[in-house]
C-alpha cells in the first residue's frame, strides 16, 4: 500500500509566502486522493504494489494498458507532490548553491535570468501541469512544463526543480495570478535539495 507522505514542517510554516490553508488541503485532500487512487489502480495487480511512485512512472511499459493510464495520472501525481512538498521549507528562497549554481549560470545566465525564463514558462503553460528544471542524460539543463501529472521521469530525464501549476497549489492565495505564486515559490525553495538532485 502508498501512504501518504509526511510533511517536514507544519502547514503554517511556509506563511506568508504559501498559506496554511492551501497546504492543509493540497496535502490532506489533493495529495491524498492521488495516493488513495493509486492504490485502488492498483490493486487487483499485487505484482505492482510493491514498486514505488517514481519506479511506476520511470518504466509505465510494464504496467498493464488496462490501469496504465490511472497509474501515470496517480503514481505522477503522488512522485510529483513529494517532489514538490519535500523542496519546501521555512527560511529557505535565496539563490542556488554549489555545482547547479555554476550549472544555471552557464546554461541560462545570471540567476534573476534564470527566474525570468522559469516564470515565463509557468505562467505560459496552458492549464493543470508542472513546471521543472531537468537535467538531460548528456547533462544538459532544460526548463520544461509537462502537462497533467506527466514528469520529466517518464522521458528519462532527471528533475531537479518542480512547481505545481495546478489552480488547487494556489487559487485560495492568489486565485488567477499564477505568476504571483510563482513568485512566492522562490521564497520557500530549498536549493540544498535542489543541488543534491543535481549532483545525484
Ligand atoms: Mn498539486
Amino acid at each position: 500500500m502508498h501512504t501518504l507522505t509526511k510533511l517536514p514542517y507544519a502547514y503554517n510554516a511556509l506563511e506568508p509566502h504559501v498559506d496554511a490553508r492551501t497546504m492543509e488541503i493540497h496535502h490532506t485532500k489533493h495529495h491524498q486522493t492521488y495516493v488513495d487512487k493509486l492504490n485502488a489502480a492498483l490493486e487487483k495487480h499485487p505484482s505492482l504494489q510493491s514498486l514505488s511512485a517514481v519506479e511506476l512512472i520511470t518504466d509505465l511499459s510494464r504496467v498493464p494498458e488496462e490501469i496504465r493510464t490511472a497509474v501515470r495520472n496517480n503514481a505522477g501525481g503522488d512522485a510529483n507532490h513529494v517532489m514538490f512538498f519535500t523542496m519546501l521549507g521555512p527560511k529557505k528562497g535565496g539563490q542556488p548553491v554549489g555545482k547547479l549554481a555554476a550549472a544555471i549560470d552557464a546554461a541560462f545566465g545570471p540567476f534573476e535570468e534564470f527566474q525570468k525564463k522559469f516564470a515565463a514558462a509557468a505562467v505560459g503553460h496552458f492549464a493543470s501541469g508542472w513546471a521543472w528544471l531537468s537535467r538531460e542524460a548528456g547533462g544538459k539543463l532544460l526548463i520544461e512544463t509537462t502537462p497533467g501529472h506527466d514528469s520529466p521521469i517518464m522521458a528519462g530525464r532527471t528533475p531537479i526543480l518542480v512547481l505545481d501549476l495546478w489552480e488547487h497549489a494556489y487559487y485560495l492565495k492568489h486565485q488567477n495570478r499564477r505568476g504571483d505564486s510563482v513568485t512566492a515559490w522562490w521564497n520557500v525553495l530549498d536549493w540544498q535539495q535542489a543541488e543534491r538532485n543535481f549532483v545525484g
